[in-house]
């Protein structure tokens, strides 16, 4: 069993055996809050998920879960549900950056309280979120492009898988990881293209890749997510090339499945992007029922992995 899921149950059970751990309302009403998740699109995704689901168990919080299959259109609606319904909080993970000034002014109206986790809003109005809980993607793409400096040089072709179009992730790995390559004009970026953080799109985007003119001379492959280097990897394989030796492949979020390929010799680096941020929220949920001053920004704290330790650090990992 995922063991997310077995220290999720225990805390449940320590929960319940203690009464609701810390989440009630005056008279013992629940706290009860909205979470407009963007899909179930990766192995990161899932273990968010289940860390958000699992810490509200052993919270006693209710909980009111939507999946929105990675469209905007169906996370706004979900929001104006919460509204309607009136829970005490709301929280999501924007899929992209812009078109939510509209439902959040009508959670301001409310008087709902809004908390962000994982990816961030452009907005000009502060007063639409209390808080932002999640990584500094632009220090997650320095960290890929860096490794790439050590690992192989300043002089290579690169490929790139970029995540969803307009999100938050896909825009600030590719400014951090192009801000260090450009001290470096041999490193260039001769493919880039959306995987949209899918292992399918991401074979399907890297065969087009090594197809095109310009696929024999791929020398590294940064993928803005593990799950779409694992698909290219299936995509190298089938092409006849050996991933992690004829094209070294740096990626992120440092899911379990990550650490296998790097094992086996496939996967070169992944930089951790932290998605079990449900302590963090409801820290901030405890935080926002109880009045009290929360910071802006809450940032996730990460490392970077490398084939050579992988083997010693997946008993480790929680995701
Ligand atoms: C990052 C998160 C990204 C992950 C992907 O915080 O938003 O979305 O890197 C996931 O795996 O799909």
């Amino acid at each position: 069993m995922n063991p997310i899921r077995i220290l999720a149950i225990a805390a449940a059970v320590a929960g319940a055996a203690l009464g609701a751990a810390g989440q009630d309302q005056p008279g013992g009403k629940k706290v009860r809050v909205g979470f407009a998740q963007i899909g179930a699109e990766s192995d990161w995704r899932k273990a968010n998920t289940e860390s958000i689901k699992s810490e509200a168990a052993a919270r006693g919080v209710d909980l009111k879960f939507s999946d929105a299959q990675q469209k905007q259109e169906n996370q706004i609606k979900a929001i104006r549900a919460f509204v309607a319904q009136g829970v005490d909080v709301i929280a999501f993970s924007p899929v992209v950056e812009t078109g939510w000034e509209p439902v959040l002014k009508e959670c301001k109206r409310a008087g709902i309280p809004v908390i962000l986790t994982d990816r961030a809003v452009d907005t000009q109005d502060p007063s639409l979120y209390v808080t932002f809980i999640g990584a500094d993607f632009v220090e997650e793409g320095r960290r890929a492009a860096n490794w790439v400096v050590k690992a192989v040089g300043s002089s290579a072709n690169i490929a790139e898988l970029q995540g969803t179009p307009g999100s938050a992730p896909a825009i600030d790995r590719k400014k951090g990881f192009e801000e260090v390559i450009k001290a470096h004009p041999g490193l260039k970026i001769t493919k880039s293209q959306s995987g949209e953080f899918t292992r399918a799109k991401g074979k399907e985007v890297m065969e087009s890749f090594l197809k095109s003119p310009e696929g024999k001379q791929i020398n590294v492959l940064f993928a803005h997510n593990d799950d779409m280097a694992l698909g290219a990897i299936q995509a190298i394989e089938e092409a006849g090339l050996k991933p992690g030796v004829d094209i070294k492949i740096v990626s992120i979020d440092a899911v379990r499945a990550a650490f296998e390929a790097m094992i086996a010799g496939k996967l070169n680096c992944t930089v951790e992007c932290n998605p079990l941020l449900g302590p963090q929220l409801f820290d901030a949920v405890e935080a926002v029922m109880a009045k009290k001053e929360l910071p802006r920004r809450i940032v996730t704290k990460e490392s970077v992995f490398e084939q050579s330790g992988a083997a010693a650090t997946i008993k480790d990992r929680k995701y």
